[in-house]
C-alpha cells in the first residue's frame, strides 16, 4: 500500500482525496482485503453502494453473461432488452401506482441535473429549492443545489443560478430550541413553506427536491409531517416534488425507499449508488406525463443505461427481492441502534443517534453540550481505521459518524466493529 500511496501521488490528482491509504484487493461480506493480506470491517459500502455486499453472485453472473455477449451500442443508437427491464423493475418498484417512466443515467449527479430539466421542462418554471445541509452532487447545478463549501464547492463557482435554499426540520437541532419541533414536521415544514412562498413563489417555482433521509449533510431524518407536508404542499401548487433516494434507495434504509417510511409518493424519485451493487447507473422515474414532458431526443447521453451496468442491476434487485433483504436492513437497525444506545448512555459525546436501517448515524458533541466536535468525530474515525474498522465520517459539522454496512455483512462482525468503536472512543 506504502508503494501504491507513491504512485497515486505521483499519478492521480492531488485533488481526488482518499479516506484510507490502504488498497483494495477483493471485497466480500462485509470485508475489504487489502494488497498487503489486511481484511478490514467494512461499515461504509463504498459510500452506500454495494448494499447487498461486494461482487454479490448474481450480480457476476449477470455481468459475466452480458459482458460476452456485448459491452455498449448506445441505447439511443440501437436499444437493448437490459434498459428496458430495469426501466420496468424502477416503474414498479417505487411507491404510487400511476403510470411511470424511468430514463437512466450513469452517476447521481447526472440523475439529479436530468430530474430537474424534466421537471422545468413540464412545468415551464425556472426555480428549484433545495434545504440546508443537502447533498445532491458535484456537476455545475448539483454543486449549486448542495449546501456545504467546503469541500464541494469552495472555488468553483460562479453556479447555476434560478437556485434557493429553505429551512430544513433537524430533530436533534430544532429540538434544543424548541421541543415540538423535535416532534413535529408540520411546524417545520411551514417554516420552509413561508420562505419558499414569500422569497419564490409557487409562480415561479419548478421542483422541490430533497433527500428524504439526508446522506452526506448528517443522516438527518427529518420529524414526522416534513415530507408529507412539503408533498401535498407541491401537489397543490403545480410543483414537481423529487425525492433524491441516491444515498437512501435501494433497500438501505429496511424499505425499497426510504420514502416509503413517511407514505409519500414523489412525483421524480432519483436512485443510483445501491442499484447495481457499483457499477454505474443511475435513474429517473417518475410520473409519465411529467418524465414524457421533454421532447424526443431531449434526454440521453452515450453512456446512459450502459448494457453492462443493466445486468448489474437485474441481480441486485433479483437479489433484494428474493434474500429477505429488506428484513435484514431492519434487524441491523435493532442491532446497531441497541448498541449505540448504550453507548450513547455512558457518554454524553454522543449527542443523539439516528437513521433507519443500514444507515445509522451518532453526531458528536463536545462533552455535556450540544456543540459540534469534529476533532472528536475525526480522532475516532482514524483510531478505527487504525484497528481495521472502515468508518466514515459527514455532516456540515463534519461531526457525524456513519455507518452504512452491507446487508450481508455478519452480526459477528458488526458486534466486532462496534466493539472496536467503542473501545477508541473511551479512550479519547
Ligand atoms: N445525491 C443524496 O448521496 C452522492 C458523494 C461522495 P454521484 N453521495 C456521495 C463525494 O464526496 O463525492 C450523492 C448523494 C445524494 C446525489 C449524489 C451524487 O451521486 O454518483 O456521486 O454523482
Amino acid at each position: 500500500s506504502q508503494e501504491l500511496t507513491g504512485r497515486r501521488l505521483s499519478a492521480v490528482s492531488h485533488a481526488v482525496g482518499v479516506t484510507m491509504p490502504v488498497y483494495c484487493a477483493r471485497a466480500y461480506g462485509g470485508i475489504i482485503e487489502d494488497v498487503d493480506g489486511n481484511r478490514l470491517i467494512d461499515l461504509g459500502s463504498g459510500i452506500a453502494v454495494t448494499t447487498i455486499g461486494n461482487s454479490s453472485p448474481r450480480v457476476v453472473d449477470a455481468v459475466r453473461e452480458q459482458v460476452g455477449e456485448f459491452t455498449h451500442t448506445c441505447f439511443m443508437v440501437t436499444p437493448y432488452e437490459g434498459y428496458i427491464e430495469v426501466a420496468e423493475h424502477l416503474n414498479r418498484l417505487t411507491p404510487g401506482s400511476y403510470e411511470k417512466r424511468s430514463a437512466l443515467f450513469n452517476s447521481g449527479a447526472e440523475a439529479v441535473e436530468n430530474a430537474i430539466k424534466i421537471a422545468r421542462a413540464y412545468t415551464k418554471r425556472p426555480a428549484v429549492v433545495a434545504f440546508d445541509h443537502a447533498y445532491h452532487g458535484r456537476t455545475n447545478l448539483t454543486m449549486a443545489l448542495t449546501a456545504k463549501s467546503m469541500p464541494y464547492k469552495s472555488g468553483f463557482g460562479p453556479f447555476a443560478h434560478e437556485i434557493y435554499r429553505a429551512p430544513l426540520s433537524y430533530p436533534y437541532r430544532d429540538g434544543l430550541i424548541d421541543k415540538e419541533w423535535a416532534t413535529n414536521g408540520e411546524l417545520a415544514a411551514e417554516r420552509a413553506l413561508t420562505v419558499i412562498d414569500k422569497q419564490i413563489g409557487a409562480a415561479n417555482l419548478a421542483a422541490v427536491i430533497i433527500e428524504p433521509i439526508l446522506g452526506e449533510g448528517g443522516f438527518i431524518v427529518p420529524a414526522p409531517g416534513f415530507l408529507p407536508t412539503l408533498r401535498s404542499w407541491c401537489a397543490d401548487n403545480g410543483v414537481v416534488f423529487i425525492a433524491d433516494e441516491v444515498q437512501s434507495g435501494f433497500g438501505r434504509t429496511g424499505h425499497m425507499f426510504a420514502c416509503e417510511d413517511e407514505g409519500i409518493d414523489p412525483d421524480l424519485i432519483v436512485t443510483a449508488k445501491g442499484i447495481a451493487d457499483g457499477l454505474p447507473l443511475s435513474a429517473v422515474t417518475g410520473r409519465a406525463e411529467i418524465m414524457d414532458s421533454p421532447h424526443v431526443s431531449g434526454l440521453g447521453g452515450t453512456y446512459g443505461g450502459n448494457p453492462v451496468a443493466c445486468a448489474a442491476a437485474l441481480g441486485t434487485i433479483q437479489t433484494l427481492e428474493m434474500d429477505g433483504m429488506l428484513d435484514r436492513a431492519k434487524d441491523i437497525e435493532r442491532l446497531m441502534k441497541d448498541r449505540l444506545g448504550r453507548l450513547q448512555a455512558d457518554d454524553d459525546r454522543i449527542g443523539d443517534v439516528r437513521g433507519r436501517g443500514a444507515m445509522i448515524a451518532m453526531e458528536l458533541v463536545k462533552s455535556g453540550t450540544a456543540e459540534p466536535d469534529p476533532e472528536l468525530t475525526k480522532a475516532l474515525c482514524a483510531g478505527a481505521h487504525a484497528q481495521g474498522v472502515l468508518v466514515l465520517s459527514c455532516g456540515t459539522f463534519g461531526n457525524i459518524l456513519r455507518f452504512l454496512p452491507p446487508l450481508a455483512i455478519s452480526d459477528e462482525l458488526l458486534h466486532e466493529g462496534l466493539d472496536v468503536l467503542a473501545e477508541v472512543l473511551a479512550g479519547l
